[in-house]
């Protein structure tokens, strides 16, 4: 049996925002604690989009820096990033060759990014399930602190597992990992539009929270945050068909670790001016501190690479022992 591990991985893609932080960076932090754990800026991933260099670069220590500064520890976790350690793209080139092209075909994070010419996009953004899978497995991880967004490549993560065990006859070798997501609140929506998540890549940014938001501009975001007409919901059936109404209420439960049920029993029938002062309130509090802790860390790169120098060696480690070992299933005869 497999020790339970947990893996995960953000994009350095810059302006990391409330949805990365409620939807896996705050998990993050609570798994630390109990688990052995290890989390990756997954820079190979950040190339599958159009990118620039040299703001790539940048993205690189932020994300370290946005760790950090939300209460990982380096000494705790091992924190590094996906391209210093080769075992990723070894790995990821294998599950290319175990996973299917109907399966990828399904995938719809694709089908989004990609958009109306899906002709066009790059190859890599088509197989990056492939690649996050192998980011996984490469440590033999048991557990994944995601957003709700990344459920569907969590299942083809354990299909490609069970297909490699199974095909290669050994049981086990993989485990079928298990998504940890929060229960409360899966999936932050846009703050302009609830049936949108609340993403980087969204062109208005009064649309997301970005972690590095200062007070006035977090107070001005929910000032105009969407609403409808209603009062604040008493029950949690009045949510339904608001989608913009359940969202910031979740959000504000979520931010204050307490339940949605109370916080429709504490705002219920009040109107929204008087929330939204309160949701901003505990954005602030919570989220403002986060953001000057990163600028602080920011102004110190030597302290940021040699935590990302550290890290891919403890994490090449552990990767080296499984490849060979993968390598050796396969009959590839490099370790042999
Ligand atoms: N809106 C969200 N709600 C909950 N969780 C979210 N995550 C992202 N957006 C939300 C979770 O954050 C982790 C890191 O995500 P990522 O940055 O690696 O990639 P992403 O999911 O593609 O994030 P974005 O903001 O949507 O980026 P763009 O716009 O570049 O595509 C993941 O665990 C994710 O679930």
């Amino acid at each position: 049996m497999n020790k339970k591990r947990v893996f995960s991985g953000v994009q350095p893609t810059g302006n990391l925002h409330l949805g990365n932080y409620l939807g896996a960076i705050k998990n993050f932090v609570d798994l630390q604690n109990k688990f052995e754990c290890i989390y990756c800026v997954v820079d190979l991933h950040a190339i599958t989009n159009h990118h620039n260099p040299k703001e790539l670069k940048s993205n690189i220590l932020e994300t370290i820096a946005t760790f950090i500064a939300s209460g990982l520890s380096e000494e705790k976790n091992i924190i590094f990033n996906q391209a210093s350690v080769s075992a990723h793209s070894e790995l990821a080139w294998i599950f290319n060759c175990v996973a299917r092209i109907g399966w990828m075909n399904r995938m719809t994070q694709f089908k989004e990014k990609a958009g109306v010419n899906k002709e066009n996009a790059s190859v890599g953004l088509l197989v990056y399930p492939n690649l996050m899978a192998a980011d996984i497995l490469i440590y033999k991880a048991t557990h994944v602190p995601v957003g709700e967004d990344q459920k569907q490549h969590l299942e083809l993560t354990r299909d490609i597992a069970k297909k490699f065990n199974n095909d290669f006859k050994c049981e086990d070798f993989f485990p079928i990992v298990e998504p940890v997501i929060p229960k409360e609140i899966s999936r932050i929506m846009s703050l302009r539009d609830g049936k949108k998540k609340m993403s980087k890549s969204e062109e208005s940014d009064y649309s997301r929270i970005n972690l590095k938001d200062d007070k006035d501009l977090i107070n001005q975001k929910i000032q105009k945050a969407k609403t409808d007409n209603g009062p604040v919901p008493s029950d949690l059936n009045e949510l339904k068909n608001r989608p913009e109404v359940s969202n910031i209420i979740s959000i504000y439960a979520n931010i204050n670790n307490i339940k949605v049920s109370q916080v429709l029993s504490e705002f219920g029938g009040k109107n929204f001016s008087t929330f939204k002062s309160k949701l901003s309130e505990s954005l602030i509090e919570k989220i403002c501190p986060i953001g000057q802790e990163i600028k602080k860390l920011l102004k110190d790169e030597v302290y940021l690479n040699g935590i990302l120098e550290k890290g891919a060696k403890r994490a090449d480690l552990i990767a080296k022992t499984n490849i060979k070992e993968i390598y050796k299933i396969l009959g590839l005869t490099k370790y042999s």
